[in-house]
């Protein structure tokens, strides 16, 4: 087989695209459980060393000998069709480590941002974050057992959402469901880079 591009049209199978989605939300809210439910790969724990500019605020009293802290970087694959691959990297937690969204955020294709109608403006700066960047996201709600069902229109208006951003309601525990937003978020991304390239005329 060349490299040519006949020969690459030749070929049945096409290399897969791998798309980079992110997971935000507030702790607690299902990013973990989201990633864990789609994902064909084991989820990963990294050890990361506590660093200069962490020291004020990890309380390493006492403990001196402690050097690392474990960062849970939710992390997953999932193949939505034969050519096309969705890596998926959950933000981390706390709000300290949001230097890392940044790095996090490079070539991010969409973004999912879980929220609980409980405690919804744990959500919000999540929803900054990807408004500022312009980064495509959709608002995922996770209903919680118990939780009251909040019509779309109001989490909407709660957020303050532009019009166009989805919101759908999920089980983050369900793969069905799960893989769901996913699409939602695929569909979203594609819409709004298809719009940027043609924007509608009106
Ligand atoms: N009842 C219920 N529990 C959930 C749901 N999603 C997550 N949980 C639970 O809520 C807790 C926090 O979820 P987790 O995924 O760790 O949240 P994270 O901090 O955003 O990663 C865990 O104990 C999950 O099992 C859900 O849809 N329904
Ligand atoms: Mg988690």
């Amino acid at each position: 087989m060349g490299f040519g591009r006949s020969d690459r049209r030749r070929r049945s199978a096409p290399d897969p695209v791998a798309l980079k989605l992110l997971v935000a939300g507030g702790f607690g809210v299902g990013k973990t459980t989201l990633v864990g439910a789609v994902s064909e790969i084991r989820p990963l724990r990294t050890e990361e060393p506590l660093s200069e500019a962490g020291r004020p605020v990890d309380d390493i009293h006492g403990v001196e000998a402690k050097s690392t802290t474990t960062v849970a970087m939710d992390f997953g694959r999932i193949t939505l069709r034969e050519d096309l691959v969705l890596y998926l990297f959950g933000t981390p937690g706390q709000d300290r480590f949001w230097f890392l969204w940044d790095e996090l955020a490079q070539g991010a294709l969409g973004a999912v941002v879980l929220a609980d109608t409980r405690r919804l403006e744990d959500c919000f700066a999540a929803v900054d974050y990807f408004e500022r960047r312009g980064i495509p996201f959709t608002v995922a709600v996770n209903l919680f057992d118990g939780a009251t069902q909040h019509a779309t229109e109001t989490v909407r208006d709660a957020l303050d959402l532009d019009p166009h951003v989805p919101v759908v309601m999920c089980d983050a525990r369900d793969r069905a469901s799960a893989k769901e937003v996913l699409i939602t978020v695929v569909e979203h991304a594609a819409k709004v880079a298809a719009d940027r390239r043609e924007p509608a005329a009106t």
